[in-house]
C-alpha cells in the first residue's frame, strides 16, 4: 500500500456529485477535500461581510491567510469582488484568479493527502497544477444532462461547512436546517435555473482538453451513471487499492 502522499482530482459537470463523492473519500480515506467553489464562496462571504475596500491587489501568502482558503482584506477584497460577478452568472472565474488561490492552498498542504474538487477546470489551470506536482488519480463523473438539472434545482447547502444536501437524495433531518450545527441551509445563486443552464453549456467545451490530458497520462478513471450510490463502490475500490481506508463505508 502507498506510503507516499496521494494527489487526486475529481472532474465532472456541475451537479455531477463531485462534492458528495469527495466528502465520502475524505471521511473514508483521510484526504483533505479542497473545493474551489467552496473557497471562492467563502472569500466572497468574508469580503462582503467584513472588509473595507482596498486600493491595491496583493499576492496571497501565509501573511494574508486568516483561515483555510480565506485571505485578509487586502487580498480577498479583489478576489471576492471579481468571483461574485462570475459565479452569479454561472461563468468561470478567470484562470489567474482561481489558480493563484488554489496553488497557494496546496503550498500549505504539502504534508497531507489531498483531493481537488472543481480545480483544475481548464487546460491553463491543469498546466499550472502540473508545475506543482504529479497527480496519482483523476476521476471524471459522466452524468446525463437532465439528471444534473434536476439535482441542482433541489440542492441546499450549509455555507460555513460546505455540507451539501438534496431534497430527494440526502435531505436534512429537519427541512432547511443543517444536521450538525442546527443552522439554516441556503440555496446558492448559481443553482438558479439561468445560471445552471450556463454552467452546463460551458463545461463540455472547457473540460474536454483537460480530460484528454489526464487520459494521455494514464491516470484518468471514468465513472458513468445516474446515482452516486451506485458509482461510489467503484470509487471506494479504486482508492482502497492505493491507500488503506480509515473507516469502512463502502455502502451508503
Ligand atoms: P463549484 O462549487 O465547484 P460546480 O459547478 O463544479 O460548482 P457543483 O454545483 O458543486 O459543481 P458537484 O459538486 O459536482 O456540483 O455536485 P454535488 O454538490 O455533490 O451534487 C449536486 C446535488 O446533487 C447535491 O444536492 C447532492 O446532494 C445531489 N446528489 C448527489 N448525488 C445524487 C444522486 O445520486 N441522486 C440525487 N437525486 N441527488 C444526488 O463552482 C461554482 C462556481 O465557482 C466558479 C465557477 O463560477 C463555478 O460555476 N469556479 C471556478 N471558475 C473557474 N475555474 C475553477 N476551477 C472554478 N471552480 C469554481
Ligand atoms: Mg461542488
Amino acid at each position: 500500500m502507498a506510503s507516499k502522499l496521494l494527489r487526486a482530482v475529481i472532474l465532472g459537470p456541475p451537479g455531477s456529485g463531485k462534492g458528495t463523492v469527495c466528502q465520502r473519500i475524505a471521511e473514508n480515506f483521510g484526504f483533505q477535500h479542497l473545493s474551489s467553489g467552496h473557497f471562492l464562496r467563502e472569500n466572497i462571504k468574508a469580503n462582503t461581510e467584513s472588509c473595507p475596500p482596498s486600493a491595491t491587489f496583493q499576492r496571497p501568502s501565509s501573511e494574508y491567510q486568516i483561515a483555510p482558503g480565506i485571505f485578509s482584506c487586502s487580498y480577498y477584497h479583489k478576489v471576492g469582488d471579481m468571483a461574485k460577478q462570475y459565479i452569479e452568472k454561472g461563468l468561470l472565474v478567470p484562470d489567474h484568479v482561481i489558480t493563484r488561490l488554489m496553488l497557494s492552498e496546496l503550498e500549505n498542504r504539502r504534508d497531507q493527502h489531498w483531493l481537488l474538487d472543481g480545480f483544475p477546470r481548464t487546460l491553463v489551470q491543469a498546466e499550472a497544477l502540473d508545475k506543482l506536482c504529479d497527480l496519482d488519480l483523476v476521476i471524471t463523473l459522466n452524468i446525463p444532462f437532465e439528471t444534473l438539472k434536476d439535482r441542482l434545482s433541489r440542492r441546499w447547502i450549509h455555507p460555513p461547512s460546505g455540507r451539501v444536501y438534496n431534497l430527494d437524495f440526502n435531505p436534512p433531518h429537519v427541512h432547511g436546517i443543517d444536521d450538525v450545527t442546527g443552522e439554516p441551509l441556503v440555496q446558492q445563486e448559481d443553482d438558479k435555473p439561468e445560471a445552471v443552464a450556463a454552467r452546463l453549456r460551458q463545461y463540455k467545451d472547457v473540460a474536454k482538453p483537460v480530460i484528454e490530458l489526464y487520459k494521455s497520462r494514464g491516470v484518468l478513471h471514468q465513472f458513468s451513471g445516474t446515482e452516486t450510490n451506485k458509482i461510489w463502490p467503484y470509487v471506494y475500490t479504486l482508492f482502497s487499492n492505493k491507500i488503506t481506508p480509515i473507516q469502512s463505508k463502502e455502502a451508503y
